[in-house]
């Protein structure tokens, strides 16, 4: 039994098939392990996930990586539950309901009720690991309807509950068929955390508005829980916890000499352009990509930027292919990479560099270190943890950074150049300056205040601060 029990979506290890044709299992790192493996290694602990593969149920197990007192709770999904849940419902539904319908959501009723059982699932799973009076740390919008379900079966235990996405606007969010009872799940929780003030808010109002729960309406504090929600003799908080990065191993890896070898023959392979750019991002509609292709195809057509001095790297992390509109996005993409090299590349020389891979953490370090200016453009974006990771890796107070207005990042990353996504003559003018204005003494003013920022707000501290508050 566990007095510290994680439950997410996924494990934090992926079952994945060798070369020799057996299963194994291989250490997924993410943001995620490393700001809670700390709180769980103290701890007898637990983590409840779907190992990622159909149909696997393996018994629970060890992992010595993350701590040798943490047990890994294996939750199985067949092929139909991962196509109406975690395609569907999560990832058709909720994801694009929840990023300002940059895509269209669809409400598929059968979808919805895989969706239950399958929060069902992880409940009972939950329920069974936890320690009488346990602390539960349920993750992200795959998960609501889990607060709720877990209270009713163990009101003993201690319940957070922390979103990674934007909480969407209150008259976009009442499009959904289950909106209370989404609402009603997250407020089995004792504590409901985002990643800005305004989604609390947004969730706040709801549960008045849905619920008839009674809330207070003072301002929503910053890493604190400050809003209260009253509903059957019960109290849930909701705060902004804003999570960020390994800082302190980004800049290591910033400053680690081999980094710099690293980065230095990217740029002589890149073909020693003046000016290199670079977007990195799983390849989903709400990141803006083609944003920032567009505009550099217009700076690029108009002469504000020279095809023979400066590229743009594009690294894109394949991402949930079976979702019709990922494959449309990725077609778009590519698309129109293809256009601009055909437009403006010399032979053998692109101008865009797309890699439709996953980088290994050193290569994307030497990315980051050879970058003189970062484009992070999404349409919408819970935080964005590549604007934080570029600036933490430069500690040469190097690069710019061209950010949008819409991701969480925005309200934190304040020296960035700050963009409107669809402003694309906005989008291109701040892409001209930060090229034109490379190494100059007010960009590193700036990425040093942002670096600042990040050393100082890092993802051991957005874990802290939201245990803190869940007590
Ligand atoms: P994501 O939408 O996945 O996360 P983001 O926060 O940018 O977005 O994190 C992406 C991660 O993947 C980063 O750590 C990045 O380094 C890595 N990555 C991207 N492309 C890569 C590549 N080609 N190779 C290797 N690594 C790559 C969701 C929300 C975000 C929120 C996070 C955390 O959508 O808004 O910031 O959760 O809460």
């Amino acid at each position: 039994m566990a007095e510290f029990v994680v439950v997410a979506n996924r494990l934090p290890v992926d079952l994945v098939t060798g070369e020799d044709g057996e299963q194994h299992w291989q250490a997924a790192p993410g943001g995620l392990v490393s700001a809670l493996a700390p709180t769980l290694a103290a701890r007898t602990g637990a983590w409840v996930g779907w190992p990622g593969v159909p149909d696997a149920a393996p018994e629970p197990f060890g992992d010595d990586t993350i701590g040798p007192d943490v047990t890994l709770h294996p939750v199985p999904l067949d092929a139909d539950e991962i196509a109406a849940h975690y395609e569907g419902a999560a990832n058709a539904t909720l994801w694009p309901l929840y990023h300002d319908l940059i895509a269209t959501p669809v409400y598929d009723r059968s979808w919805w009720s895989v969706h239950r059982t399958v929060n069902e699932r992880f409940a009972a799973a939950t329920a069974d690991v936890a320690d009488e009076g346990a602390t539960v740390w349920v993750q992200d919008y795959q998960l609501q309807l889990v607060p709720r379900m877990l209270r009713e079966r163990r009101p003993d235990l201690r319940i957070g509950f922390f979103l990674h996405i934007p909480f969407p606007p209150v008259e976009l969010f009442q499009q959904l068929p289950w909106r209370s009872e989404v609402v009603d799940g997250l407020l089995g929780a004792d504590l409901v955390g985002f990643h800005t003030p305004g989604g609390a808010a947004n969730f706040r109002w709801l549960a008045q508005r849905l619920c008839g729960a009674e809330v207070d309406d003072g301002p929503i504090g910053l890493r604190t829980a400050g809003g209260e929600i009253r509903l059957g003799g019960r109290t849930t908080r909701v705060g902004a916890f804003p999570i960020s990065i390994d800082s302190a191993a980004f800049a290591r890896r910033g400053e680690d000499p081999s980094t710099a070898d690293r980065a230095r023959a990217l740029r002589a392979e890149l073909g020693d352009p003046a000016t290199v750019l670079l977007g990195v991002d799983r390849l989903d509609y709400t990141k803006g990509i083609g944003v920032r292709l567009e505009a550099f195809s217009e700076l690029l057509d108009t002469g504000r930027l020279d095809p023979a001095t400066t590229v743009l790297v594009q690294v894109a992390t394949p991402s949930r292919e079976r979702v019709d509109a990922y494959r449309r996005t990725r077609e778009e993409v590519e698309r129109t990479v293809g256009r601009i090299n055909g437009e403006h590349a010399g032979i053998g020389r692109p101008v865009v560099h797309y890699v439709h891979r996953s980088l290994p953490p050193d290569e994307l370090a030497a990315l980051y270190l050879a970058a003189d200016v970062a484009l992070v453009t999404p349409l919408r974006d819970g935080m964005n943890l590549v604007a934080k990771e570029y600036v933490a890796t430069r500690p040469d107070d190097g690069g710019d950074l061209v950010l949008s207005e819409f991701t969480g990042a925005a309200e934190e990353l304040t020296e960035a150049r700050l963009v409107n996504p669809h402003d694309l003559d906005g989008v291109a003018a701040a892409i001209a300056d930060a090229a034109a204005e490379v190494g100059s003494d007010a960009s590193r003013r700036r990425m040093s205040a942002l670096g600042a920022q990040v050393a100082e707000h890092d993802v051991a501290r957005w874990a802290e601060a939201f245990l803190g508050a869940l007590g």
